[in-house]
């Protein structure tokens, strides 16, 4: 950045907010008057590009206040967050990025946020006060402590078992939880709703499903007033949001004049569909573009299956084959056309929702992937993977094999997974991987990637899969073997003359 811009742009600051250029949409409300009934765990750019806003456009519509969001990082790298948030007055910017179009816009949600290690004790109070209505989450598709393909709750993980010993000092969002649900249990007030905002199939319902087990582990007599008392909304979450880089806060300081430590960059498109199950009342999010409904798994279902699982079958083989970008990846003709294919071979197993066309669907998302401006890392599309292949791919390889389909291009999505294990791609570069459950894989990768049979059976991923359907091994090892000796581009052309 240079130093000139840096001068000359304006601190985002409630103070400051009046100088900011005109084209930057900001609160109109009196933030001083807004108070959080909702307290968040996981101000990641997620939380900030989606619930957070559609608590400021809630907000800006002057018709209540109790409805600000109270932030809680539990992680190290929340301290940076924190730090960023506390120097701002809790405000940050959302750039929305379209290819040709750019728009910045300040959010006023956030009342306040605190690191958790820091904070114990103000988190817990917050979650036990009068105020709080709502304990909201973003903690990642793997922060449930659930294997997916087992359903079983890993009580024997670390943290937990810290959380157990330590009831008042926790370290996960389990422990803050269950502490504060015991708290109000013990001073006889009413309960909150808890409200999972991640990426998972039945969120809600995994969430209670880990609440219930680790209140069981505290007392049954906790386990008992969560089950009769606190609800768990189910909810489908959906809005492309890239790590925020230094170049975007360069770009808001030149483009904007603004200077944000923590902005987000995200596309425009959001959607938001949700259970109306709330037990201690909630905001109106349907006047800002939410869908309240009774039965979120067929949105979920779509969703999960056909973009994260799209992203994940751009990104693995992507990353392969040196790109970058997610852009740049469904801008590659063959990866594209391998992009429509697994659209195409999902499909069947997305029930039919009334008033959504599929067709018109998958084609936006393509549309949405090849949004140029918002340059989605494919690192972070590929980290995690062992979580995410479980849950995007896995459960609909299952039902395919299930109703007697012959899956072409699932299998080669699951090889080109297998394949990045290797950490190089296909001109020696090393990948950029993170994967906390990475150790799952050990033997498989231990062994020189190559026998697919070592991942396959690895239950908390596959679950009974390879068991169930042995012709499964084959598909997988086959195009494993391609990728191996012919490359990533043979291995995509085999499939897709199959198809
Ligand atoms: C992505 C998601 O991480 C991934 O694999 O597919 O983060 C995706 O961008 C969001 O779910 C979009 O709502």
């Amino acid at each position: 950045m240079q130093n000139d811009t840096v001068r000359s742009a304006v601190a985002l600051r409630n103070s400051t907010l009046a100088q900011l250029g005109a084209e930057i949409m900001r609160p109109t409300y009196d933030r001083s008057r807004t108070f959080p009934g909702l307290v968040h765990i996981g101000v990641g750019a997620f939380n900030r590009s989606h619930l957070a806003v559609y608590l400021d456009d809630l907000l800006g519509r002057g018709e209540v206040v109790r409805w600000g969001e109270f932030g809680v990082g539990l992680l190290p790298w929340d301290r940076e967050i924190h730090a960023g948030l506390a120097e701002q007055d809790y405000l940050y910017s959302l750039m929305a990025l379209e290819t040709g179009e750019e728009t910045l816009r300040v959010i006023g949600s956030l009342a306040g946020h605190v690191y958790a290690p820091e904070a114990t004790e103000t988190v817990l109070e917050r979650m036990v006060s009068d105020e709080c209505a709502i304990v909201s989450l973003t903690v990642t598709e793997g922060g449930y402590f659930i294997e997916d393909a087992t359903g079983r709750v890993q009580l024997e993980h670390e943290d937990l078992r810290h959380d157990l010993e330590h009831p008042a000092a926790p370290k996960t969002w389990l422990g803050y939880v269950a502490e504060a649900a015991a708290r109000r249990m013990k001073l006889g007030r009413a309960p909150f709703t808890l409200l999972s905002c991640d990426n998972v199939h039945g969120n809600g319902a995994i969430a209670r499903k880990a609440l219930l087990a680790f209140g069981e582990a505290r007392s049954g007599a906790l386990a008992k007033w969560i089950e009769a008392n606190i609800t768990f909304p189910n909810s489908m979450v959906d809005r492309i949001t890239p790590r925020t880089t230094d170049e975007n806060r360069a770009m808001i300081a030149e483009r904007f004049g603004m200077m944000d430590h923590v902005p987000v960059v995200a596309e425009s498109f959001r959607q938001w569909v949700l259970e109306d199950a709330f037990v201690a009342g909630r905001p109106a999010f349907e006047r800002v573009g939410a869908q309240m409904t009774g039965d979120v798994a067929p949105y979920e279902k779509m969703k999960m299956r056909l973009l994260n699982g799209g992203h994940s079958t751009l990104g693995y083989l992507g990353d392969l084959l040196g790109h970058s970008f997610i852009s740049e990846a469904a801008a590659d003709p063959l990866l594209r056309r391998l992009l429509i294919a697994f659209m195409a071979e999902v499909k069947p197993s997305v029930p039919p929702l009334p008033g959504i066309d599929l067709d018109e669907y998958t084609a936006t998302v393509v549309k949405r992937f090849t949004n140029t401006a918002i340059r989605d890392q494919v690192a972070r599309i590929c980290c995690e993977g062992c979580a995410k292949i479980s849950k995007f791919i896995v459960p609909t390889l299952g039902d395919l094999l299930k109703t007697g389909r012959t899956p072409r291009v699932l299998p080669l999505v699951i090889a080109g997974w297998l394949h990045y294990q290797r950490g190089r791609d296909e001109n020696g570069r090393a990948m950029q991987m993170a994967d906390a459950q990475a150790a799952l894989l050990k033997e498989f990768v231990d062994s020189g990637c190559a026998d697919a049979g070592l991942a396959l059976k690895v239950r908390p991923i596959f679950g009974e899969l390879a068991t169930a359907y042995p012709q499964l091994a084959g598909m997988v090892q086959g195009n494993l073997d391609e990728l191996r000796t012919h490359g990533v581009r043979a291995a995509i052309t085999k499939v897709l003359a199959e198809v």
